[in-house]
């Protein structure tokens, strides 16, 4: 039993749930590794959004607005940490849900499906076709969901994935802390901020922006600004760290 008054008591409620998701099979033990990685750089950044992610909360709310076919892809993390928060994402933005996972079993394809169901989301399912060319399982899925999508958003993920949707000319917006990471690289739009903030923020937005704030929004940024911003403001609180 972790006492509220715990000065981590967020953090480790978080960890705790996840344990128990990983006990229930949502989560990998690979997940609960990738989660301490984001929790690190979550720490760095002073565990709130910065200025620059707030903006690009705002432009991946337009792309997904000015998208033919928005796709949000979910993970296993991404379900245990954000169903309803990605019931609302939905319910705003109108993109599809498809479930999309590296260690991929049926059961657990199952048990994720069913979690964000129960949160209110509608979930695309089908028969998943090896539509990306890699050689694990992320390749799989499906035609009228990923397979179709003009624009994809993408938390939590594998460099290799996030390139391969860029190369078939899809914009990819994904939501990482590690400014660093192949997937921050390669991504078209990158939110460097934890989840569970950034998925309300863009969900706002979705609701706020209309017509041509959406066009304008959506076109002419640097994604690169964005690291760069993330890596500064690092650089600036590791400076001060013992001030
Ligand atoms: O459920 P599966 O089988 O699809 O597997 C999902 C994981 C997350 C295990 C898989 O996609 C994976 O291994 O991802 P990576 O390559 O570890 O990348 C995850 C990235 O997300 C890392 O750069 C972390 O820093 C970042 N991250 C972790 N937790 C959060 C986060 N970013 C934002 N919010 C978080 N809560």
């Amino acid at each position: 039993m972790i006492p509220e008054d715990h000065p981590r008591y967020r953090s480790l409620a978080v960890r705790e749930h996840l344990a128990r998701c990983a006990q229930e099979g949502i989560v990998t033990l690979e997940g609960l590794t990738a989660h301490g990685r984001g929790e690190a750089f979550d720490y760095l950044m002073g565990e709130e959004t910065s200025p620059a992610a707030l903006r690009a909360e705002q432009i991946a709310a337009a792309l997904l607005l000015s998208a033919e076919h928005p796709v949000i892809s979910v993970n296993g993390n991404t379900a245990a940490l954000a169903a309803g928060l990605i019931a609302g994402l939905q319910e705003a933005s109108g993109a599809t849900v498809e479930v999309n996972l590296f260690h991929r079993t049926s059961a657990r394809m199952a048990k994720i499906t069913r979690l964000l169901e129960d949160q209110g989301v509608r979930v695309l399912t089908g028969v998943p076709e090896r539509l990306l060319p890699l050689s694990h399982d992320r390749a799989l899925c499906l035609r009228a969901g990923i397979g179709l999508a003009d624009v994809v958003l993408v938390p939590l993920e594998d460099g290799d994935r996030c390139q391969a949707l860029c190369a078939m000319g899809k914009t990819v917006i994904t939501i990482d802390l590690n400014p660093l990471s192949r997937t921050a690289r390669a991504a078209d739009l990158t939110i460097v901020d934890e989840l569970t903030r950034a998925v309300p923020a863009i969900t706002q937005f979705c609701r706020e922006l209309h017509g041509r704030e959406v066009t304008t929004l959506s076109k002419g940024f640097d994604n690169r600004e964005f690291l760069q911003e993330a890596i500064g403001d690092i650089t600036r609180r590791l400076e001060h760290a013992l001030d």
